[in-house]
């Protein structure tokens, strides 16, 4: 992409609204624009973040055996009205009328919706275990929304639901459902750390919390440092197995993880070491539910047993905030010059600077570069503006690009170019062609 023909309102000055590093690093570098309180307008390059971020999710979901669909924003009231929780969620709800008078809501959640499409077509139990998902804008109507995409009104949201014949199976679902969202953020360059959560207006007995630290996180956390130690090693999970499953949620659970809604401060002076006692903030980036029949039952969602008899089928939910996602990205890698993305979720892969567009030969070495980057799947954005030196390196480094090539005259005449790391600076003076085979090692291109 150039530069040239791209659209990327970066902003000089820092915005005096955005009181943590992402809210004002994303407006700085033009990712998104605010349309009214909570709700956003997602520019080219922040549209570009999101789409890593759904592709990571899509690819994760697909490995654990879940079905993409697509449900609508609007939401009939009356499938509200059948769970009984049309009147309890409350003033966060958007309730709608259309011109027929007919009353709808702007989905905060999506269990009604998903339960009426599977009760009118799955009747028996051979048809289970089965996951549907999503990736939708919601709508909350968040008293205090703030921190930019954060905590939104409108946001976006991973949420899948699953259905199955009995408790048991149920909670596999649960764990595959940890374990897969453990993946999913650590493909993101994230550690976020399952705790034990309250259910509030979803509902059921067990659910998680997936948090990552950082210091301007909402919620306060109480955790044993053993936790940190933990990793999914480079095991291919089998999903279908129980054990298998089950054997990473016991290992990720039994370490003391809670936020201020579940800490129990007795258990934790008690249990956990000293040493090993560790408190912090952190930000909620998704959430999983078992909740059996709360909405089966009410909803006459049911199928045959093995046996023959007609039972509400066992379900869970499970989010993951895909617009705070990116925020949480950037509170966890940024510097005092801007952003610094971890390469998968990257706009772009790198940023080509053009330091002398009205030389010939730069230029065609700039653009043979940018042909032969896209060949390889590595997406260049490419400087080829009039613009001063030191605003292009400062913009470069605003956005964060992963990897820089710098292409100039003196540079050229050596027949080399710099490719520099946005991460720690390290900068190497090569030849266009090593730069290239660099580039593909680190992004792992086959
Ligand atoms: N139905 C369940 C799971 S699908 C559900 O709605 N869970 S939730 O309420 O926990 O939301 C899932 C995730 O959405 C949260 O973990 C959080 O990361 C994100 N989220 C929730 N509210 C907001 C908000 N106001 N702004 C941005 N992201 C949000």
């Amino acid at each position: 992409m150039r530069m040239s023909r791209y659209f990327l309102p970066v902003l000089r000055e820092t915005p005096a609204e955005a009181q943590i590093a992402s809210h004002r690093l994303m407006l700085r570098s033009g990712m998104i624009q605010q349309a009214s309180a909570g709700i956003y307008s997602w520019m080219p390059l922040g549209r570009r973040v999101l789409g890593k971020l759904e592709t990571i999710i899509h690819e994760e979901q697909a490995a654990a055996g879940h079905i993409p669909i697509l449900m609508p924003t609007l939401q009939p009231a009356a499938l509200w009205q059948e769970s009984g929780r049309y009147d309890d969620y409350g003033q966060e709800m958007l309730r709608i009328t259309d011109r027929q008078g007919r009353h709808l809501l702007y989905g905060p959640t999506n269990e009604e919706l998903v339960t009426d499409i599977f009760r009118g077509h799955v009747k028996s139990y051979r048809n289970l275990p089965l996951t549907l998902y999503h990736i939708q804008w919601k709508f909350r109507d968040e008293i205090r929304p703030r921190f930019g995409i954060m905590r939104g009104r409108e946001f976006l949201m991973k949420d899948g639901y699953n259905f199955d014949v009995d408790e048991a199976s149920a909670v596999h679902a649960y764990n595959r459902h940890l374990v897969s969202y453990l993946r999913t953020y650590q493909r993101m360059g994230l550690k976020a750390i399952p705790m034990r959560a309250d259910t509030g207006p979803i509902g059921g007995k067990l659910s998680h919390e997936f948090l990552v630290l950082a210091d301007t996180g909402e919620s306060e956390l109480f955790f044993d440092s053993n936790i940190l130690e933990l990793g999914l090693g480079d095991s291919d999970i089998d999903y279908d197995s129980r054990e298998a499953c089950a054997s990473v949620f016991d290992r990720w659970t039994q370490q003391y993880a809670r936020t201020d809604e579940t800490h129990d401060p007795d258990h934790f002076a008690r249990h956990v070491p000293a040493v090993r006692q560790r408190r912090s903030r952190g930000i909620e980036v998704g959430q999983i539910f078992y909740f059996g029949t709360k909405y089966s039952e009410p909803m006459d969602a049911c199928v045959n047993d093995a046996s023959g008899q007609r039972v509400p089928v066992h379900m869970g939910s499970h989010g993951i905030g895909v617009s705070r996602l990116v925020g949480a990205i950037i509170e966890a890698n940024h510097d005092d010059k801007g952003i610094v993305w971890p390469e998968p979720v990257a706009p772009f892969a790198v940023g080509v600077i053009n330091l002398k567009p009205d030389n010939e030969e730069v230029s065609a070495v700039c653009e043979d570069l940018c042909v032969r980057l896209e060949a390889q799947g590595l997406e260049p954005l490419y400087d080829d503006t009039d613009d001063r030196a030191g605003s292009k390196f400062t913009t470069m480094d605003l956005i964060g690009l992963p990897w820089r090539l710098t292409v100039g005259p003196r540079s050229l005449a050596a027949g080399e170019l710099e490719l520099t790391c946005r991460r720690d600076g390290r900068t190497f003076n090569c030849a266009p062609e090593e730069a290239i085979g660099r580039l593909t090692d680190i992004y792992g291109v086959k």
